[in-house]
């Protein structure tokens, strides 16, 4: 058991819904803390950084308006496994195939707007903490 910081974004909708306190509930009744937080505007640069694996797919576009739609709240979260844990807290990128009980599955029926992001691994979450928090 290690304990990991993971970059968390409650992307454009989650803000929209105001779902950011009931997500964040679940992330300390979880047992991670919240170790920094803010609510930002991206730019189309930090997007194009941060999705680099997709911005040749025929979504990206509708991905990026989305992304600019309005503010996100980025986190960094730590806690035994955290990266893992996180991400089996949201539910899988496909909505569809998201359970009820986590985030995707309780809060999300699109594939693009599917409210939270989460860092998917030990280098992504290192790389993601420095973009968003310096
Ligand atoms: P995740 O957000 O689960 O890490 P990802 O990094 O592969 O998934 O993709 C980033 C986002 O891009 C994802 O949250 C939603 C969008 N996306 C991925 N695949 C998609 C698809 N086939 N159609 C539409 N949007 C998609
Ligand atoms: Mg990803």
């Amino acid at each position: 058991m290690t304990v990991q910081q993971t970059y968390i974004m409650l992307k454009p909708d989650a803000v929209e819904r105001r779902l950011v306190g009931e997500i964040i509930s679940r992330i300390e009744d979880k047992g991670y803390s919240i170790i920094q937080a803010k609510l930002m505007t991206l730019t189309k640069d930090v997007i194009a950084d941060h999705y680099a694996h997709l911005t040749d797919q025929p979504f990206y576009p509708k991905l990026e308006n989305y992304m600019l739609s309005g503010p996100v709240f980025g986190l960094v979260v730590e806690g035994e496994e955290a990266i893992q844990g996180m991400r089996s807290m949201m539910g899988p990128t496909n909505v569809f195939d998201a359970n009820p009980g986590t985030i995707r599955g309780d809060f999300a029926t699109d594939l693009t707007y599917n409210v939270i992001h989460g860092s998917d691994s030990l280098e992504s979450a290192y790389i993601e903490i420095r973009r968003f928090f310096g």
